[in-house]
């Protein structure tokens, strides 16, 4: 009983209307748009059989339980040429790269994630330095895209690469700077439920301080599990030949890779 009530309130949650777009021009024209509201169903399929099987979901709150205050952490703006004209522009002009182990790499804009079906949940972020804070976020389960992308049978992990470069080096594009944020994560827990590409934070658009305009959320592991200013997300067997290899800029500086809370 206690699996179907959940399962009920997940499938409550995951929001269909973007699906009553699927005969508009506009999105027939995008093929991995397509491939992403067909795996839908199959999608939702997935996750009952995860929540049946036990698969924990992370605690979720009421609206009434979000911090007034939710500390920034880390990076508060990357700072780049690039990135502060990507501010200036609204983001029009960013795009999340899947690629790596996967049949159909794509390049989505956010205002073809924000079509998707989006899901929003309140949770509690933990970071390891001690402080935790409340707060809701919206996006496209990560694990709806990935399904869209094809992900290869061999594959193990995602590995998210960030903007923002915490040594103050310039942006030599993804894993080639040492300094450069960079996450990952094994793909069982890219496909939870809760482990979403977020765009909003308490109702609005991803401020700079917290990952705009777009952040990964993984909700059973510490804060630095979930990359802010997410620009791709590769697929890969191995994380030997990412950065310092051990599949984290934190992690390659001695944190544990599964920060399970
Ligand atoms: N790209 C990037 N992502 C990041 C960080 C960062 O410095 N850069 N810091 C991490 C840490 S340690 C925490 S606690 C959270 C903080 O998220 P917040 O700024 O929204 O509180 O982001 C995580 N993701
Ligand atoms: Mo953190």
């Amino acid at each position: 009983m206690k699996a179907l009530s959940r399962r009920a309130a997940l499938m409550g949650t995951i929001s269909s209307t973007g699906l009553l777009l699927s005969g508009c021009d506009r999105l027939t024209q995008s093929q991995n748009m397509q491939r992403i509201f067909r795996g839908v169903e199959a999608w939702t399929r997935m996750n009952q059989r995860l929540l049946l099987a036990g698969g924990p979901l992370a605690r979720e709150f009421k609206p009434s339980d979000i911090s007034k205050e939710f500390k920034a952490n880390g990076t508060l703006n990357p700072g780049s040429d690039d990135y502060l004209r990507h501010v200036e522009e609204g983001f029009v002009r960013w795009r999340l790269t899947i690629d790596g182990m996967v049949a159909n790499p794509m390049a989505l804009s956010l205002a073809e994630l924000r079509k998707l079906p989006a899901r929003t949940q309140i949770t509690r972020h933990d970071c390891v330095e001690g402080w935790s804070a409340i707060g809701q976020w919206t996006g496209v389960p990560l694990g709806l895209v990935l399904q869209a992308a094809g992900v290869s049978p061999r594959a193990k992990y995602a590995v998210f690469h960030c903007a923002d470069n915490l040594e103050g080096e310039p942006d030599k594009g993804g894993s080639q700077s040492p300094g450069q944020y960079y996450e990952s994560i094994a793909l069982i827990d890219a496909f939870h439920p809760q482990t979403l590409i977020a765009y909003a934070m308490n109702g609005k658009a991803l401020s700079v301080p917290h990952g705009a305009p777009l952040r990964i959320r993984v909700e059973r592991q510490l804060g630095y599990k979930s990359a802010k200013y997410v620009q791709r997300i590769e697929v890969t067997d191995s994380l030997a030949g990412i950065s310092g290899g051990r599949g984290g800029y934190w992690e390659d500086r001695g944190y544990e890779w599964y920060a399970g809370i």
